[in-house]
C-alpha cells in the first residue's frame, strides 16, 4: 500500500498513524504541492494529499485508488478490522465520524490559517503569509475550539469517544502538532483536560514517530531560512 503526501500535512499523518496503529506496512511517496508527478495525480485528480494506492487492489493489474484521509482510514478499517479504530456501537460510531469531520473542517480551518500563514507560506512558498488571519485564528477560533474540547473531554476521559482509542483521537490530535508548529503552545493550566488527553495520545509510538519526523523537517527548514 502506498500513501502519497508530505509529513507536514495533518491529513497525511492521520493515515500513517492509523496504518501504524493497525500494524500495517505502508510506503510513503511524495505527492502534492508540485510533487509526485503523474502517479500521484492519477491517485488524486484534484492534487490533494494524502492519496492512496493499493497496487493490483482491484485485480487484473488494476490498482485501487483513493484521495481523502477519512476515506482511506475507512477503507483500512473495513479491509483490516483487527485493532479497530472505528467502533461498531452506533452512538460511538456516529461520534467518531463527527469528531473526524470536526477535525477536518472546523479545527483544520483554524489550524490551517496558523500553519499556512506562519510556516508554509514563508518557509516553503517563500512568500509572506497573511499574518493578520493567523493572529485572528489564534485569538478567537482556537480558544473557542479549546473551550469546547476542554468541556467535552472532562476530568476523567482518556479518549475522545467511549473508553477506547479511535480515529477521533487521531484526527483531532494530529492537528495539534501543526498548531504547535505555528507557535501556539497549549496552555495546560487553562486546558488541563485537553493537555492530559493530548499527552496520552501523542505519547503513543505511532504518534511519536510521525511527530518526530515533522519536528525534524521544521527544525531543518527554519535553520535554512535563518
Ligand atoms: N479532506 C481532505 C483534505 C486534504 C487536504 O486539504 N490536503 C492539503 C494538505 S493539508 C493539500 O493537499 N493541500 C495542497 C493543495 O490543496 O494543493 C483529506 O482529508 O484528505
Amino acid at each position: 500500500m502506498i500513501v502519497y503526501g508530505a509529513i507536514l500535512s495533518p491529513f497525511v499523518r492521520k493515515v500513517l498513524i492509523a496504518a501504524a496503529e493497525k500494524g500495517l506496512e505502508v510506503e510513503q511517496r511524495p505527492g502534492g504541492m508540485g510533487q509526485g508527478g503523474d502517479e500521484f495525480i492519477e491517485a488524486s485528480p484534484f492534487g490533494k494529499m494524502p492519496a492512496f494506492r493499493v497496487p493490483n487492489g482491484r485485480g487484473e493489474g488494476r490498482d485501487y485508488l483513493l484521495a481523502d484521509s477519512s476515506a482511506i482510514v475507512h477503507y483500512l478499517e473495513a479491509a483490516y478490522p483487527a485493532l479497530p479504530l472505528i467502533p461498531a456501537e452506533p452512538m460511538a460510531r456516529g461520534e467518531v465520524v463527527w469528531l473526524d469531520e470536526f477535525a477536518d473542517t472546523i479545527l483544520m480551518a483554524a489550524g490551517g490559517k496558523l500553519f499556512f500563514n506562519r510556516v508554509v507560506a514563508p518557509l516553503f512558498l517563500k512568500r509572506p503569509g497573511d499574518l493578520a488571519a493567523a493572529d485572528d485564528a489564534e485569538r478567537t477560533e482556537i480558544p473557542h475550539i479549546l473551550d469546547w474540547l476542554e468541556q467535552r473531554i472532562g476530568p476523567k476521559r482518556e479518549f475522545l469517544v467511549g473508553g477506547a482509542f479511535s480515529l477521533a483521537d487521531i484526527s483531532v490530535a494530529v492537528m495539534f502538532a501543526n498548531v504547535r508548529g505555528a507557535g501556539v503552545a497549549l496552555d495546560a493550566q487553562k486546558y488541563p483536560n485537553v493537555a492530559r488527553w493530548l499527552a496520552g495520545v501523542e505519547g503513543r509510538p505511532s504518534f511519536a514517530a510521525q511527530n518526530a519526523r515533522m519536528e525534524k523537517i521544521l527544525t531543518r527548514v527554519r535553520a535554512e531560512a535563518g
